[in-house]
């Protein structure tokens, strides 16, 4: 178990230390938040670095149909060592608010300035009161993220 782990660690920051000077979109498996109350949606997010430039594209299904979500970029906070779990701050300027479909899926892009996430741990997407992407809940689903 120990062994694999160090090759996956190592397989890993081969993969990484390729993809800086190629700079290809990483992907994310999104889970459910522990915060997140008894949705069980799916998802990825891939993550691109261009320049100063961070991508971001999110596609989730198993949510609630016709409502408005909202995801951001998140600093880890002190509550878990577990990032979707730590209850960090949320970087507002990486933002992305969109709505679901009748069949409860969402799909999200945006683009943030590099330097603002580069120290996030987390990225996760909440239920929103309204179009203005205003948090409802402590977010749904969510996923670690090495920037
Ligand atoms: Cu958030």
């Amino acid at each position: 178990m120990t062994i694999t782990r160090l090759l996956l660690g190592s397989t890993l920051a081969l993969t990484l230390g390729s993809c800086a000077m190629l700079s290809p979109a990483t992907g994310y498996t999104l889970a459910r938040q522990p915060a997140g109350g008894a949705l069980s949606s799916s998802g990825v997010v891939n993550v691109k670095k261009d320049g100063m430039t961070v991508m971001t594209g999110a596609r989730v299904s198993g949510l609630a149909p016709n409502t408005y979500y909202v995801a951001h970029y998140h600093l880890q906070g002190a509550a878990s060592k577990d990032p979707c779990s730590s209850g960090g701050a949320p970087i507002m300027t990486s933002a992305l608010v969109g709505r679901s479909d009748a069949t409860g899926m969402l799909s999200l892009t945006g683009s943030v300035a590099a330097a603002d996430v580069m120290n996030a741990t987390y990225f996760n997407i909440h239920t929103a009161k309204d179009a203005t992407g205003a948090p409802a809940d402590a977010g749904v689903t969510c996923t670690s993220v090495k920037m």
